[in-house]
């Protein structure tokens, strides 16, 4: 018999090349908020996959860019500090690159000077001539000796077990590190919160919704009159300026139903339960460069 295999796979790349997409189609439930704006995610988040002969674990990072403040460096920071600990890497490119940029270039640096295992991922390849990737794929592999280069789309279901079983080739022998029940390292609070940024980084517009955090005050589940299991929930979105509150609310509250509402729905499919969700919104200016609260984002 194979012996059972294990390992943490961490994804590196630069912010909205759809890390985060990857790590949900390969773990096959939400685990990171995704959304078409930059640095959706604030930190490592865990993976689980458990499959008959192996345990991969995923570690999705926040995306590379330049930081403009505080907890933008502690991002940065949290994605770089995964790689060492990773047995094996999948560096996320996009397929519309025409050269080696900034970002993917200070990534190809850490990845050269930890000499780790490492897959190419071209992704986004839905919106490219094929004829352009094999530039691209050149171009990368004048490089770094990747132990293999993936094309795919990471949105589409039909790469998933192409990128699975690639990923276990290169895996060692080892034991399961986490409960084979699991498929995430995030506490259920965390998960809540995660979902109610996702929906506030999607429903609102420019920098309003880089200048919030969530937190989860209450959470209690019940069982109502019908016999169905129900969450009562409370949660504060926190934003930066009186101007952000009021848009984060709305005309008539509209807004904040808005972001409630779309919360609600998705928690309600991923936790199997029903929710009643209650949100405040409070200002906390400087928060960015706090910190007692961006500490929170750091590696661990
Ligand atoms: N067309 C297309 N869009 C994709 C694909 N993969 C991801 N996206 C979109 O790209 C955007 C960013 O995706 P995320 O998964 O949030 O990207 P990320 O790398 O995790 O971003 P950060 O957390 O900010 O670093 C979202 O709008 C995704 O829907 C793909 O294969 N094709
Ligand atoms: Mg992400």
């Amino acid at each position: 018999m194979e012996e059972f295999k294990s390992g943490f796979v961490a994804l590196i790349g630069r912010t909205n090349v759809g890390k985060s997409t990857l790590v949900n189609l390969l773990v096959g439930e939400k685990v990171a908020a995704i959304a078409n704006k930059v640095q959706t995610t604030r930190t490592a988040i865990r993976g689980i996959v458990n499959r008959p002969q192996s345990q991969i674990i995923f570690v999705d990072t926040p995306g590379i860019h330049k930081p403009k403040h505080k907890l933008n460096e502690t991002m940065v920071e949290t994605s770089f500090s995964a790689m060492p600990d990773a047995d094996l890497i999948l560096f996320l490119i996009e397929a519309d690159s025409k050269e080696i940029g900034r970002g993917d270039r200070r990534i190809l640096e850490k990845i050269k000077e930890t000499k780790k295992k490492t897959i190419l991922i071209i992704n986004k390849i839905d919106l490219v001539k094929r004829e352009k990737l094999l530039e691209l794929i050149d171009l990368y592999r004048q490089e770094y000796d990747f132990v293999s280069v993936i094309p795919l789309s990471a949105n589409q279901e039909k790469y998933r077990e192409i990128v699975l079983t690639e990923i276990e080739k290169h895996l060692k022998t080892g034991p399961a590190y986490y409960d084979t029940e699991e498929y995430t390292d995030q506490t259920l609070r965390q998960l809540v919160e995660e979902t109610i940024r996702e929906k506030a980084l999607r429903i609102l517009q420019d920098e309003v919704p880089h200048g919030i955090f969530v937190e989860v005050e209450k959470m209690k589940t019940r069982t109502n009159k019908q016999g169905e299991e129900i969450y009562d929930i409370e949660a504060v979105i926190y934003c930066l300026r009186e101007s952000h509150k009021g848009i984060i609310i709305g005309k008539n509250g509209e807004m904040l139903k808005r972001i409630g509402r779309a919360a609600r729905i998705d928690m309600e499919q991923n936790f199997g339960t029903k929710v009643n969700l209650k949100t405040w919104v409070k200002v906390k200016e400087d928060w960015l460069d706090n910190p007692s609260i961006v500490n929170r984002f750091k590696y661990q």
